[in-house]
C-alpha cells in the first residue's frame, strides 16, 4: 500500500462501515472519512454509482483511486500482509470462512431486526422480524459454544474474523437480542473492546 490517502465513504451508523473503520484504526492508516448525509440521494447518483455499483457503504477509494465494495473485500485488502490475515493458505481459508458466514448467515440475522427497529418498520416487519431473531439467537448460540473453547475465532490470536463477526454482536441487542444467556461471546466482546485500536461505533457523549 501507498502512503496516499485513504477515503472512506459511509454511514454513521452502519456496522460495516464501522468494520473498517475498526480495520483502519488497527493499520494505523490515516484516511479521510465522507460521511453521506443525504443517502436518498447519493446512492441513486451517478458520480456515486460509479465507486459504488450496487449503491450502498461502505466503499474504500484506494491511493490510484480504485474504488472497492463490500466490506468483506475491503476489510481482506486493509488486512494483506499483517497478522489479522494469515498468509499460510489453510489458514488464511479458516479466516475468510468466518468472513463469508459473517455475511451469509450473522450479519442478516443481527442487522436486519435493528433495521427494523431504526426506521420505525417493526410492527410491519413482525413476522420476518420473530423468524430473524431466532435465527440471530442460533448464531449466538454456535459462537458461544465455539468461543467457550478459544479466546478468539481462529484460536489464540485476534483475527480479521473476530473483527468482521463481532461488529453486528456487539450491535444485536439494538435489534431485541438479549446476549446474558451467552457468557462466552460477551467476554469475547470485552475482550475486543480492550483493544487498543477499538474505538465505539459513535463518540462517547
Ligand atoms: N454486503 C455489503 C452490505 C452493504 C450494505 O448493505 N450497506 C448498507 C449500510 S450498512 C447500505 O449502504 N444500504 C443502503 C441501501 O442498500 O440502499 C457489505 O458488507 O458491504
Amino acid at each position: 500500500m501507498t502512503g496516499g490517502p485513504l477515503r472512506l465513504y459511509e454511514l454513521p451508523l452502519s456496522g460495516n462501515c464501522w468494520k473498517i473503520r475498526l480495520c483502519l484504526a488497527e493499520r494505523g492508516l490515516p484516511y479521510e472519512r465522507v460521511t453521506i448525509r443525504d443517502p436518498e440521494r447519493t446512492f441513486a447518483d451517478a458520480a456515486f454509482r460509479r465507486l459504488s455499483p450496487l449503491g450502498r457503504v461502505p466503499v474504500l477509494v484506494c491511493p490510484d483511486g480504485t474504488a472497492l465494495w463490500e466490506s468483506g473485500a475491503i476489510l481482506t485488502w486493509l488486512a494483506e500482509n499483517t497478522p489479522l490475515l494469515p498468509r499460510d493458505a489453510t489458514r488464511r481459508a479458516q479466516v475468510m470462512a468466518w468472513l463469508f458466514w459473517e455475511q451469509a448467515d450473522l450479519s442478516p440475522a443481527l442487522a436486519l431486526p435493528r433495521f427494523f427497529r431504526r426506521n420505525g418498520t417493526e410492527k410491519a416487519n413482525a413476522e420476518r422480524m420473530r423468524a430473524l431473531q431466532e435465527k440471530g439467537r442460533a448464531c449466538l448460540e454456535f459462537l458461544d459454544t465455539y468461543l467457550s473453547r478459544q479466546d478468539y475465532l481462529c484460536g489464540a490470536a485476534y483475527t480479521l474474523a473476530d473483527l468482521a463477526c463481532h461488529v453486528y454482536v456487539m450491535l444485536s441487542p439494538e435489534g431485541g437480542q438479549d446476549l446474558a444467556p451467552f457468557p462466552a461471546v460477551r467476554a469475547w466482546l470485552e475482550r475486543i473492546a480492550a483493544r487498543q485500536a477499538w474505538e465505539p461505533l459513535l463518540p462517547a457523549g
